[in-house]
C-alpha cells in the first residue's frame, strides 16, 4: 500500500513546522544573538518592553499630534475615553463638560511627555487606589494637591499641574472641585477591565481573533 502522497495536507504541515524551526526572527536576534548564545538579562528585557510602550504611545499620540510637541485637551480626552464604554450621548457630555471649563482655564495643550507619564501612572491605578483610601482612611473624594500626593507616592513622579487640572475637568462629575473614587478610579478601572470580563474562555488562535475585533472596534 503507498504511504501519504506528495503534498498531502499532513505532509504540507510538516514543512511548515520545521520553515518555523529554521528561522530567526529580528527579535530573536536582537534579544539572543546571530548565534542564538547572548543571555538576555532582566534589565535587558524590561528595557526593551519601556522602549516598546513608549513607541506605541508615541503613536497614539502622533495621530492626534500629527508632528506637533503637543496635542489639544480635548484630545488627550479622547484617548482617554477611547476605551471605555460610553454611550455617545454620554461621551458627548464629558467633551462638552471639558471643552467649557477649559474656556476658563488656559489652554496651553498636553506635551508627549505629559501624555506619557500619564499613562505610566493608568498603569499603576491599583496602587494609586490603595494610597488614596491609606490617604484619605476612607473613600471620600481628593482634592487636586492631595491627587498630587497620591501620585507622587505610587508612582514616585510628578504630572504637570496642567494635566492634573485637565483630568479633574474631565471626571468631576458633580463640579465639587473633587475626585470621588467612583468619578475617576472606579470609571478608569472599569475601563481596562471591560475587555477582560467579556472575553470568552477560549485560547489560541480563538483568543487573538478577538482581541483583534475588540481593538478594531474600540479603534473606529
Ligand atoms: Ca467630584
Amino acid at each position: 500500500m503507498a504511504g501519504p502522497r506528495a503534498g498531502s495536507d499532513e505532509d504540507v504541515e510538516d514543512d511548515i513546522l520545521q520553515h518555523k524551526k529554521k528561522v530567526n526572527t529580528t527579535l530573536l536576534v536582537h534579544f539572543f544573538g546571530p548565534k542564538g548564545d547572548h543571555e538576555l538579562s532582566y534589565d535587558e528585557f524590561k528595557q526593551f518592553m519601556e522602549n516598546l510602550q513608549e513607541e506605541v504611545l508615541e503613536i497614539e499620540f502622533q495621530e492626534f499630534a500629527k508632528g506637533y510637541h503637543k496635542i489639544s485637551e480635548v484630545e488627550f480626552a479622547k484617548i482617554l475615553l477611547r476605551y471605555t464604554y460610553l454611550r455617545p450621548d454620554q461621551y458627548d457630555l464629558y467633551i462638552d463638560r471639558l471643552v467649557e471649563r477649559m474656556e476658563e482655564t488656559s489652554l496651553r495643550g498636553v506635551t508627549f511627555e505629559e501624555f506619557r507619564d500619564f499613562c505610566s501612572f493608568l498603569n499603576q491605578l491599583e496602587d494609586f487606589a490603595i494610597a488614596m483610601r491609606m490617604y484619605t482612611m476612607a473613600d471620600q473624594p481628593i482634592s487636586q494637591e492631595e491627587f498630587h500626593r497620591a501620585v507622587r507616592i505610587c508612582t514616585g513622579k510628578a504630572l504637570s499641574d496642567h494635566v492634573v487640572d485637565t483630568v479633574f475637568c474631565i471626571f468631576d462629575e458633580d463640579g465639587d472641585g473633587q475626585l470621588s473614587y467612583k468619578e475617576f478610579i472606579g470609571f478608569m478601572k472599569e475601563r481596562r477591565q471591560r475587555g477582560f470580563k467579556t472575553t470568552p474562555r477560549t485560547t489560541g488562535w480563538q483568543a487573538f481573533k478577538y482581541c483583534v475585533k475588540q481593538e478594531m472596534r474600540t479603534s473606529t
